[in-house]
């Protein structure tokens, strides 16, 4: 028998999708996911430090709220655990394939159907699918010569191994994104030297962790409505921060001002904040918040080396100046492979259409979920749905309840297809690539959320606001929907 819901991925945004399901009473589904455990970012990114630089109470789902959160911004254990108590709760773990990694996926015509390929495993049909698969799922080690000539350990920021000790080893960390500043610190603490290889510095501002005392949780939790207020006050305060952060605008020159002064208080070394001072607009790149990176940086045990890697060597890390830093081990906190062209496996549309092909400059869809000729298919966190300034999980819940709106009017009425109309997908593509032209994104820096020919396939260029607004209602006429009458003959609806 068909599954009416393929969920792929097990993490954030697919258990959110199942629970969303069972909530509208849709029971036949199942969620494939490639690993053994539930989790997905947040059980890959285990290195010291790892934690949500956005506020728990924002970093959440409305639908699921916590009120015991131990910290403002709470690390990668504790939110792991809240992941976990979801499945818990929402009785999910009967309904998850671990160890089933999708391959393909391919559509059925004239069934309405799509297949789901699996590694190693019998095929899977399914009325629908949701691609929760996750942005940065994959760690992208950087392209340096050698990489596979250095002879001592290498670990990448989002496969930490745990069993290497690093006390009296000297160590060498490559990047400084939002990774590299939180593990910068807590090596720091154990190794016996650290230098830190900075090809850009980014933007930094400062972040305050309070722990959550007893009462306020106690408070959370006979009182939803005040764990929603803080919530709301949480997603007003980063609203207003897009004005500066989205916008390449005066009030990004104020976000700079702020962040020399941080770096002016917490660095008095001229020279190292010279090197410390980013040359783009602030938000360009992911804005660090972090008020420990600067410091660790100055411990004696640390350096900051600006000249470019040439290459690595058996022993270490060769810069152009011709020095070789040797090394007993290498952290890559280099980011990840974003599949912001091309899709995480082959995907086959209606005649045959190829999605990695269509999306092979630069992906696109309609509203970031749908794409018109892959009918019944929606993506989590899919094109032009990033925010810069606000919570991951406020954009990935409009998703959630957009698609399964979608999918359980699919099958409560019988629908055999539902597929975006090309012309709608068009005109909304060409105003998301009008309104990215005055983005901070788009002001000139390299960064993971651009293609190489410069073409942003993941921000979404506006408020989360708007971003949430455009997925409350499921317009219909921007749609081809298909049925099927009773003697099996499809009849088309507008
Ligand atoms: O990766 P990144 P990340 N030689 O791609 C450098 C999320 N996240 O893992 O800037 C030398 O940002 C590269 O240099 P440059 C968040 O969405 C969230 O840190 O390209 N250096 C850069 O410094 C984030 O955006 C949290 O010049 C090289 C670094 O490696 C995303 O994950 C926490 C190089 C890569 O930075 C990725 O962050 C952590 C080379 N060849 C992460 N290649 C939260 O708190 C790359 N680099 C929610």
């Amino acid at each position: 028998m068909s599954l009416d819901v393929a969920i792929i991925g097990a993490g954030f945004a697919g258990i959110g999708a199942a629970i969303r399901l069972k909530e509208q009473g849709v029971a036949n589904f199942a969620l494939f996911e490639r690993d053994t455990r539930v989790g997905g970012t947040w059980r890959d990114n285990t290195y010291p430090g790892a934690a949500c630089d956005i506020p728990s109470r924002l970093y959440s789902y409305s639908f699921a709220p916590n009120p015991r959160w131990s910290r403002t911004y709470s690390g990668s254990a504790e939110i792991l655990g809240y992941i976990d108590e979801m499945v818990e709760s929402a009785g999910l773990a009967p309904r998850i394939r671990f160890d089933h990694t999708v391959t393909g996926l391919v559509y059925d015509q004239a069934e309405g159907e799509w297949t789901v390929e699996l590694q190693g495993r019998e095929p899977v049909r399914a009325r629908t699918v949701i691609v929760a698969s996750g942005p940065l799922a994959n760690p992208s080690l950087p392209d340096i010569d050698g990489v596979d000539v250095f002879e001592g350990k290498k670990i990448h920021s989002a496969r930490w191994d745990h069993d290497y000790d690093f006390s009296g080893k000297k160590v060498a960390v490559i990047g400084t994104g939002a990774s590299a500043v939180q593990i910068v610190p807590k090596l720091v603490e154990t190794a016996e030297s650290v230098k830190v290889f900075q090809r850009t510095p980014g933007w930094v501002l400062p972040r305050v962790n309070g722990r959550t005392s007893d009462w306020t949780k106690r408070l959370y939790a006979k009182s939803p409505v005040a764990e929603k207020a803080v919530r709301g006050a949480w997603f007003w305060g980063h609203e207003s921060v897009a004005l500066g952060v989205v916008w390449d605008s005066p009030f990004t020159r104020v976000v700079e001002a702020l962040s020399k002064a941080n770096l002016r208080r917490q660095v008095k070394d001229p020279w190292l904040r010279r090197q410390l001072t980013p040359d783009f607009s602030a938000g360009c790149k992911r804005l660090l918040m972090t008020s420990n990176y600067y410091p660790a940086l100055q411990a004696d045990n640390c350096k900051l080396v600006t000249w470019p890697i040439a290459r690595l060597s058996a022993r270490g890390i060769r810069t152009v100046e011709g020095i070789e830093h040797q090394f007993d081990a290498i952290v890559f906190a280099t980011g990840f492979e974003v599949s912001k062209a091309g899709t995480p496996f082959p995907i086959s549309g209606i005649d045959g259409r190829d999605l990695a092909s269509e999306w092979s400059k630069g992906a696109y869809a309609y509203r970031s979920v749908a794409v018109s000729g892959y009918p019944n298919l929606f993506f989590t966190f899919g094109p032009n749905s990033g925010p810069g300034h606000s919570s991951a999980l406020v954009y990935m819940e409009a998703q959630i309840d957009y698609i399964t709106g979608a999918i359980t009017k699919l099958l409560r009425f019988g629908w055999t297809a539902l597929d975006v109309r090309p012309d709608a997908q068009a005109r909304y593509n060409d105003d998301m690539q009008r309104r990215l032209q005055s983005t901070t994104w788009n002001s000139g820096c390299q960064s993971w959320y651009l293609t190489e020919d410069g073409f942003n396939a993941t921000m979404f260029p506006g408020f989360a606001t708007q971003y949430v607004n455009q997925l409350k209602t499921l317009d219909l006429a921007d749609y081809k929907i298909t049925a099927t009458q009773l003697n099996g003959a499809p009849v088309l609806t507008a």
